[in-house]
């Protein structure tokens, strides 16, 4: 399987981050990708080769073009006025509010764009969400090609992003972008199968009234853990989309049988769309040792995510999301997809 990376990734550093009660280093750093390229080389995955260049047109036929103007706007704002540090959010227009006219300043447009605090600016942020996108499609065209499958090693991550907002690390959709591209090159029907720990509120508002994309979210239950506002079992799909948005919450403390059983459920649901193109958002923060996640899946675990995937039979383009374990990242990201490549 053929790897997907830019260096580009590296200028998205040093920011921080508002938990509950403090500021801290952001957990979203360069060091997660550089664990994963450096382990998709010593378990020789396949070669490594750099992204094309894209314009936006393909972020825009799922983004709100106002919104994705805006992002390559920010830092230069940001110092425009005066500001230091991490560009953050820190005012949203919740209920009560107006969310249909957009300030003037960078900061405040920085809640108008976004759900959260956790999509904060620095210098090479916008380089670095430029370089995932570009990485997306440039993976997603080797599955268009013919390959069987290939590797997305994008940072930042994307499936917290909806359609005209950001939050949670995630900028641009990577998967939801790829999904579009596929359908705009002639698919009928894609699967977004997402593993990672959090619910990919982002990917499911994108594709919630649609019927050409699936959505399959495996994720801690929103009742007690990030995003909290979406990713209920209820939320089955609208409109066209009915039924095609799929969501498994598990409790903290989900092993690997109790997540399992709900990858196989997913995974025959998925088969019954028989899509032509799977994308796996793959997080890895469902490992045990993840310092802002509840689940408990083991480094062999993830080997056995990949093989089953690999059991449908379809192409795949795997895209990286979360994992904060940085030094067992790179074995269970590459875990699964050596356990795609074992069969
Ligand atoms: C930690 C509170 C939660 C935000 C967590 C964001 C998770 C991001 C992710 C992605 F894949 F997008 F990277 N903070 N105390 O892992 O879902
Ligand atoms: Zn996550």
């Amino acid at each position: 399987m053929k790897t997907v990376y830019s260096p580009l990734h590296a200028g998205h550093a040093g920011q921080m981050e508002l938990v509950t009660s403090a500021i801290v280093p952001g957990f979203e750093k360069p060091s997660r990708a550089e664990f994963i390229k450096a382990r998709v080389e010593s378990e020789k995955l396949g070669p490594i080769i750099g992204p094309v260049e894209h314009d936006l047109t393909a972020a825009k036929r799922i983004h709100k073009a106002d919104y994705i103007d805006f992002l390559p706007t920010v830092w230069p704002a940001w110092k425009a006025a005066g500001f230091e540090g991490t560009a953050m959010a820190f005012t949203w227009p919740t209920r009560g509010l107006r969310g249909d006219v957009p300030p003037k300043r960078v900061d405040a447009l920085l809640g108008y764009y976004s759900f959260d605090a956790g999509a904060t600016f620095v210098d090479g942020t916008w380089t670095a969400i430029k370089s995932s996108y570009d990485v997306a499609l440039t993976a997603a065209a080797l599955v268009k090609g013919g390959e069987r499958s290939a590797f997305a090693l994008c940072r930042p991550p994307g499936h917290h992003a909806g359609a005209g907002f950001m939050g949670g690390y995630c900028y641009i959709n990577n998967a939801a972008v790829a999904a579009q591209w596929f359908l705009d090159q002639g698919a009928k029907r894609v699967s977004i199968l997402d593993v990672d720990y959090h619910h990919g509120n982002g990917t499911q508002e994108i594709f919630y009234e649609r019927a050409d994309v699936q959505v399959l979210n495996l994720h801690g239950d929103p009742m007690v853990e990030y995003p909290f506002f979406l990713g209920h079992a209820d939320e089955r799909g609208a409109s066209a989309g009915e039924g095609f948005n799929v969501n498994y919450p598990m409790p903290f403390g989900t092993n690997w049988d109790a997540w399992n059983a709900s990858l196989e459920d997913a995974c025959v649901k998925l088969a019954a769309y028989a899509p032509d193109i799977v994308i796996v958002s793959l997080g890895v923060d469902t490992f045990e040792k993840d310092p802002i996640s509840q689940f408990k899946l083991k480094s062999p675990d993830y080997p056995k995510i990949g093989h089953r995937i690999a059991k449908l039979g379809l192409p795949t383009l795997f895209v990286m999301e979360g994992g904060y374990a940085v030094e067992e990242i790179g074995i269970n990201a590459v875990g699964v997809l050596t356990g795609f490549e074992d069969k």
